[in-house]
C-alpha cells in the first residue's frame, strides 16, 4: 500500500491517482504527537464531566440498536456519550469505570469544544478536500472513537453514504488515528476500489422511522486491506468505500477521531438520521 506524508502535500498527482484508483489514501505524520495528545486529554475531561448515571446508550453496528434510540438520532449538534455492548453487567450496572467502558462521544465535537474544533478547522484539510473535488467542504459530525481495550466493539463492514447520504454522493471520511492502530487493536480494513461498486444500504426515514432500507444485493468487495497506522497519520475514505474494524481483543486502546465531511453543493437529505436544528454547518476555513 502506498503511505503519502506531508511533503507531499497538497495533494499530488500521485495521491490523487491512488485516491480515484482505491478511494483511500493514507497521509502519515499528518497531525504531530503533541496535537494527538492533547485531543486525548481533552476527550478524558469530557468523560470526567459526564454523569454516566444519566444515560445509557450504547452504540452497536452488528445490532443496530441505536436505530429508535432519541439520545442518538438527536446527537448531531450535541456532544454524546454512547457505551460499549460489553459495558454493563446483567444488573445494568458498570462492569468498569466508566472511562474504560465508552465507545464513542458524538457528533458535534468540531463544533461546541474548543480543542476538537482547533483540530478540526484547518485551510490544510480544507486544500485536501477541494483536491478531491468537494467544492464547498463543510464539517457535518465528528466522532470520538475508543476502541477499548479488551471490550471495543467491531464496527460492521458499511459505506459512510448510506448514513450521510447526499445528492449526488459526496460524504468523505477524514479519519484521524490519535494512537498507533493496528490488526491486533482493530485498526481500519478497507476494499480497495470498492468505492466504485454501488451503494448498498439507504439509513432513511420512512413513515417517520429511521430504517436500513436495502438498495442494492451486490455483496461488498473483500475488504483485503488492514490500514495499519501510525498516531498522526489521517485517512480519507470515500463515501461509498466498503469499510469495518474488527473488535479490539488486545489489551491496548486505539483511539481515533473522525469527521465526515459532505459537499455543500450538493442536497442534504431531510430524511438522514443526522439533522442539525440548531447551529449551521461550516467549512474547514
Ligand atoms: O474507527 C473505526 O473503527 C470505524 C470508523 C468508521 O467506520 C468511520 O469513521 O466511518
Amino acid at each position: 500500500m502506498l503511505r503519502f506524508n506531508r511533503s507531499h502535500l497538497p495533494l499530488n498527482q500521485k495521491m490523487q491517482d491512488f485516491w480515484d484508483i482505491n478511494g483511500f489514501l493514507v497521509i502519515e505524520d499528518f497531525y504531530a504527537h503533541e496535537e494527538c495528545d492533547k485531543l486525548i486529554y481533552k476527550s478524558e475531561k469530557l468523560i470526567n464531566d459526564f454523569d454516566a448515571d444519566s444515560v445509557k446508550s450504547i452504540f452497536d453496528t452488528k445490532n443496530q440498536n441505536h436505530v429508535d434510540d432519541n439520545y442518538f438520532l438527536e446527537s448531531g449538534d450535541k456532544i454524546r456519550f454512547f457505551f460499549e455492548d460489553k459495558a454493563f453487567d446483567s444488573k445494568g450496572n458498570l462492569i468498569n469505570d466508566k472511562k474504560f467502558v465508552i465507545n464513542k462521544i458524538g457528533h458535534a465535537l468540531h463544533d461546541l469544544d474548543e480543542d476538537f474544533y482547533n483540530f478540526s478547522h484547518r485551510s490544510d484539510l480544507d486544500d485536501i478536500a477541494k483536491k478531491i473535488n468537494i467544492s464547498k467542504p463543510l464539517l457535518l459530525q465528528s466522532m470520538y472513537i475508543f476502541k477499548q481495550p479488551n471490550i471495543g466493539g467491531e464496527v460492521v463492514c458499511h459505506q459512510d453514504s448510506t448514513f450521510l447520504y447526499t445528492e449526488p454522493e459526496s460524504a468523505v471520511g477524514f479519519w484521524v488515528a490519535l494512537e498507533d492502530a493496528n490488526i491486533d487493536n482493530g485498526c481500519l480494513w478497507v476494499a480497495p476500489g470498492g468505492h466504485k461498486g454501488p451503494l448498498r444500504k439507504l439509513f432513511t426515514k420512512i413513515d417517520n422511522v429511521m430504517t436500513l432500507k436495502t438498495l442494492d444485493n451486490t455483496p461488498f468487495e473483500e475488504t483485503t486491506t488492514p490500514l495499519e497506522v501510525k498516531k498522526g497519520s489521517l485517512v480519507l475514505l470515500h463515501g461509498r468505500l466498503p469499510h469495518y474494524s474488527c473488535e479490539n481483543t488486545s489489551n491496548k486502546s486505539r483511539h481515533a477521531y473522525t469527521l465526515h465531511v459532505i459537499d455543500g453543493n450538493c442536497k442534504y437529505s431531510s430524511n438522514n438520521w443526522l439533522q442539525r436544528s440548531s447551529m449551521p454547518l461550516q467549512g474547514f476555513v
